[in-house]
């Protein structure tokens, strides 16, 4: 089965929209978990507040962000790992609220991806002008599991690049309540986030708030 072809006969799925081999995105796939989703995050950000991380070369991340279920992603003058332990309160962090894990476990399997049950919850926070690098995400240590990315907010434009960074990166414009869930061969595909544009949306504000889903260890 592909990811355009959910019902294994071919027939086209309004609002799936493929990226790749095994990677998707799934228009408005979240917007109806979101009044779920909102209040979990504020929750989640009263435990583990934003934080600007610092790039192993000793940069400050523009993008700030927060972690919950069992293992946060974190980045520091030592490198990106996984670590149980919120690194500013020296606490686990806050549980992965159950609509995340819900909503994580719908989305992959719309994707192709069945009995996803993530583990981490990387949350990032755009304010207008901040952006993410072309990356791979290679932390993670069984990289067959899929990865669910739900945006809320602002909407902003994602990088789809490739298998080395050189290549080609395609412009992905990514909305309130749209998921992308990839995996399989796409899982090291290159990607990131051209600088927000300003703007307000009425739930969210004058930002844009991702969250990644995972299965870390
Ligand atoms: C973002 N997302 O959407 C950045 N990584 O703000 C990511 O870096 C990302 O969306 C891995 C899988 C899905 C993603
Ligand atoms: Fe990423």
């Amino acid at each position: 089965m592909t990811t355009t072809d959910l019902f294994g006969d071919g027939t086209p799925q309004a609002g799936v929209m493929p990226l790749g081999p095994r990677a998707v995105v799934l228009r408005g796939f979240a917007l109806h978990w979101a009044r779920a989703l909102w209040p979990a995050l504020k929750q989640v950000v009263a435990q583990a507040p934003w934080r600007h991380m610092q790039t192993p070369g000793g940069q400050r991340m523009s993008v700030a962000l927060t972690n919950c279920g069992a293992f946060g992603w974190v980045s520091d003058r030592h490198g990106y790992r996984y670590s149980a332990l919120d690194p500013d309160s020296g606490q686990p962090w806050p549980a992965l609220p159950a609509s995340f894990a819900g909503l994580a476990a719908q989305a992959a399997l719309a994707g192709g991806f069945d009995g996803f049950t993530p583990d981490a919850c990387l949350i990032n926070r755009y304010v207008p002008g901040a952006r993410m690098g072309l990356h791979q995400d290679r932390d993670e240590r069984d990289l067959a599991h899929p990865i669910v990315s739900v945006s809320l907010g602002l909407p902003a434009v994602f990088l789809w690049g490739g298998a080395r960074r050189a290549d080609r990166a395609q412009r992905v414009p990514l909305l309130h309540g749209d998921v992308v869930v990839w995996g399989g061969e796409d899982r090291l595909r290159f990607h990131g986030m051209a600088p927000l544009s300003e703007g307000h949306h009425p739930l969210v504000g004058a930002q844009r708030i991702n969250f990644t889903l995972r299965r870390a260890a």
